[in-house]
């Protein structure tokens, strides 16, 4: 059977991950055949892995990283409350997020026997007075998201990680797609400075890297390992993972990517998106919208349902957010040429 050709980024306004960089994907190609998950027999790509955490905790500001390359921000989120639960010691465990927190902490809370409470929001951020409400003695993990799905905003990461340890909770952030920009905005918080314990991060989002490529850090190596497992099979005698055979290729082009972009080549990128999230805004707005004013490189606005359908049916990928609003994610593969067509298409409607 001929293969159908791979979607191409030319319209695709909608996803959180994008064109990987060509080192990225040559690397990726290169280490297709290597499993992480077997360190013992592959030897090279584990020691690329131990360069990506180092990277990630440049990336970060954590002098002293650990942790590991996952197949992607559920993966480490689910890893990230499983730490938590472990360590704690009660017998009816929750955690406690925002309501904007990503879908994969329903997963996470599920699958690990953990209850799952949400506090509303404000505007669009975590209020972390509603999430005080929430938290009590039982409480493993306090969420806060550093770039939401839905809206890309940026909770109060410092009153989150305070809030969490004030019952002795983790402090958990998702950045899976804000991580790499964040180091190049306003929000200051990094491993550095604020009391964060588990943090995501996803190559395969902003960083550029091919899919799966996620990632997750943790602030000290006893957190780790709270995950480890015996392997008696393996020449390693623990496994911390999730997956168990992974994707080489995935660790591969992290590195390459981190390698090529950090700091200059992101920090570029970063500024190219955000501008290209303002205009859009702009243009949006002098349109008569109302618009969700960006945090990070990620645009929403009260476009109407059948506007929305008549962008996709031009071949538009757009998405919506949970209120019905058009959702535009600015990530790499968009360009300023690609947002004059498609507001020239809103133009046309
Ligand atoms: N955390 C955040 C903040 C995310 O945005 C996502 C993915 C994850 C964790 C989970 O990461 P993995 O998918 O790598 O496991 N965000 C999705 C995405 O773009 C959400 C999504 C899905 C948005 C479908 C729009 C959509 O149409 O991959």
């Amino acid at each position: 059977m001929q293969l159908a050709e791979p979607q191409d980024f030319e319209r695709v306004l909608s996803s959180m991950c994008t064109e990987p960089h060509p080192a990225a994907r040559e690397a990726a190609e290169r280490f297709l055949a290597t499993n992480p998950g077997d360190p013992g027999t592959y030897q090279s790509v584990a020691i690329l892995e131990e360069r990506a955490v180092d990277l990630l905790g440049e990336v970060t500001g954590h002098p002293d990283p650990e942790g590991y390359v996952a197949s992607g921000g559920t993966e480490a989120n689910i890893q990230a409350v499983r730490i938590a639960r472990n360590r704690a010691d009660t017998d009816d465990p929750n955690v406690v997020a925002p309501a904007s927190a990503h879908f994969s902490f329903t997963k996470a809370a599920d699958v690990l026997g953990v209850e799952y409470r949400t506090a509303p929001t404000t505007d669009h951020r975590a209020d972390p007075e509603a999430m005080a409400e929430l938290v009590d003695e039982d409480t493993v993990c306090v969420v806060g998201v550093g770039g939401s799905t839905e809206y890309g905003y940026v909770d109060p990461i410092p009153e989150i990680a305070d809030l969490a340890h004030s019952v002795d909770a983790l402090c958990h952030v998702d950045a899976a797609w804000g991580g790499f920009v964040l180091p190049f905005t306003d929000h200051a918080w990094n491993f550095q400075n604020a009391d964060v314990d588990t943090l995501t991060i996803d190559p395969h989002k902003m960083g550029q890297a091919a899919i799966p490529a996620g990632g997750l850090l943790v602030r000290d190596r006893s957190l780790l390992d709270e995950l480890a497992i015996r392997t008696p099979y393996l020449e390693s005698t623990s496994q911390v993972t999730l997956t168990g055979t992974r994707s080489g290729a995935g660790v591969a082009s992290a590195v390459a990517a981190m390698e090529a972009l950090w700091p200059e080549g992101y920090r570029e990128q970063y500024d190219r998106s955000m501008d290209n999230a303002e205009w859009l805004a702009d243009q949006l707005a002098a349109r008569g919208h109302d618009v969700v004013e960006p945090d990070l490189p990620l645009v929403a606005a009260d476009l109407s349902v059948p506007m929305t359908e008549e962008l996709r049916s031009r071949g538009w990928r757009v998405s919506k957010t949970g209120a019905d609003e058009m959702r535009v994610v600015c990530m790499p593969h968009v360009t300023r040429s690609m947002l004059r067509s498609f507001v020239a298409d809103l133009d046309w409607y």
